[in-house]
């Protein structure tokens, strides 16, 4: 299988054998791979050509590591369009998961500046602060923290929180999510995102605030959300404009 002789480097040969499994289903996520030293051996080549083609593929996102385990084929990872104005309960029960939460803050103040401006609210108004970490199938896909205008979503509660947000706001309280505007940036978790998250710090995460306005333009929502790097893949449609 690994050609010496081959002008294609040895390392790249192991990545196109170690692709060939998965793609072929025979290696399927969450499976461990053999060790580097039984590569080195099957192949008889040296354990750093097998390191170089494995660490590749863990940056790649391909196989991830875990401290004192071993390599693991990574979980494929979600792909979410960008356009249209989704909840995450609602993106995660399309895929066929189950969406789930853990609410780590809940509580109402006065806005900070950045939220009174992004909110056009005075400082005497109220904001409920959620923050909470989005589950599928139990498994933490991202952090979320919300900020929701309390004049205009009301009553709003912990067990609200704990399920879904636009689901109390269109059938609850009868109002209609319009439009939003969002902001993607790429970033590094820091110590409390990877705790959270359960990654190491470090890791690449995705972060995207989004402004949420009801449909008669009155802004409601100002939310950060770092997104797993490991997790997710994110894809647009670009009609021509002229
Ligand atoms: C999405 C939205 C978030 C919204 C949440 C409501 C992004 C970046 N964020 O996660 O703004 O608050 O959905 O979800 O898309 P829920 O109805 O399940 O609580």
């Amino acid at each position: 299988m690994i050609d010496k002789n081959s002008p294609l480097p040895i390392y790249y040969q192991i990545q196109e054998w170690i692709r060939k499994k998965m793609d072929d289903g025979e290696w399927e996520p969450g499976d461990m791979l053999p060790s580097e030293r039984i590569f080195a051996e099957q192949f008889n080549i040296s354990r750093m050509t097998v390191r170089q083609a494995i660490t590749e593929l863990v940056n790649e996102g391909l196989l991830r590591r875990e401290k004192g385990k071993g390599t693991f084929v990574a979980e494929k990872k979600l792909e979410q369009p960008l356009q249209g104005l989704t909840s995450f309960t609602e993106d995660m029960k399309a895929r066929g998961f189950q969406p789930g939460n853990k609410l780590y803050e809940f509580r109402v103040t006065p806005p900070s500046r950045d939220v009174a401006d992004a909110l056009n609210m005075k400082k005497t108004d109220s904001v409920y602060e959620l923050e909470r970490v989005r589950l599928a199938d139990n498994k933490p896909m991202a952090l979320e923290m919300t900020s929701i205008h309390a004049g205009v979503v009301t009553n709003l509660s912990k067990d609200i929180a704990q399920s879904s947000l636009y689901n109390y706001i269109e059938q609850t309280l009868g109002l209609t999510i319009g439009h939003a505007s969002q902001t993607l940036e790429s970033a590094l978790a820091g110590e409390k995102e990877a705790e959270l998250l359960q990654i190491e710090a470090g890791d690449p995460i995705l972060w995207i605030s989004r402004k949420t306005h009801l449909q008669d333009g009155t802004p409601f929502e100002y939310v950060r959300s770092a997104y797993r790097g490991d997790r997710y893949k994110f894809s647009i449609h670009l009609p021509r404009s002229t």
